[in-house]
């Protein structure tokens, strides 16, 4: 019998491309927003890492199931690492993301230095309390102005070290093949095949 893991993700971008990257590992139904009530969890943590662990181990929690979340932020260096762990919410609530990209890059206006990367820390938890975490990085620069039609967020002005073109303007599939969120999360692939073994029963 298939392993229920909940993919404790209410943004149904981060879902589709959690799913394309982990959706093939055999013994494992994955369970979504769309068939799974989540937690609502405020994510006050003051890193990645801990509204990561708080979103996996909430949803693990009210679920009774494991439960795997992830937490990403977008660092730019001459920002100092902003926005980070508020890019949901860079210029202010509600996840306007043409709003945040337009903040990002009147911040940037004029500046040289346009190194920047997504940071990706994936958990997984189980309902007793156990907890695994990883990260994924994707280096690259910020472009002057936004290119392309697919993914989502601060892809169309992300272009990564060694390519061209932004995110926004690669294929679901070649974005995938190289994400932070690709790093992150098929670090957790043998823990989740453990799982799936029983090992960690
Ligand atoms: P959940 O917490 O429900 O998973 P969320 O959208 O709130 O969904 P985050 O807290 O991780 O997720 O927010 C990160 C923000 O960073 C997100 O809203 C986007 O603006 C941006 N972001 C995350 N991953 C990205 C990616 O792969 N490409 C571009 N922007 C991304």
């Amino acid at each position: 019998m298939a392993r229920k893991v909940v993919l404790a993700s209410k943004n149904p971008y981060k879902v589709g491309e959690a799913l394309a990257i982990l959706g093939d590992i055999p013994g494992v139904e994955w369970l979504t927003f769309r068939n799974i009530a989540l937690p609502e969890v405020e994510e006050i943590g003051e890193t990645l890492e801990d509204n990561a662990i708080l979103k996996a181990t909430a949803a693990a929690r009210e679920t009774g199931l494991p439960a795997l979340a992830e937490d990403t932020g977008l660092e730019v260096e001459v920002l100092g690492g902003v926005p980070g762990v508020r890019s949901a919410r860079f210029a202010g609530e509600g996840k306007d993301y043409r709003a945040n990209n337009e903040k990002l890059l009147k911040l940037l206006s004029g500046a040289m230095d346009r190194r920047a990367r997504f940071r990706t820390v994936a958990v997984l938890a189980l309902p007793d309390g156990r907890t695994w975490m990883a990260e994924g990085v994707l280096a690259g620069r910020i472009v002057d102005t936004p290119r392309g039609k697919y993914g989502f967020g601060y892809d169309p002005l992300f272009v990564p070290n060694g390519e061209v073109r932004t995110l926004a303007e690669m294929l679901p599939t070649e974005k995938n093949a190289i994400s932070h969120r690709r790093r992150a999360l098929e670090a957790m692939r043998p823990i989740l095949l453990d799982l799936v073994r029983g090992a960690l029963d």
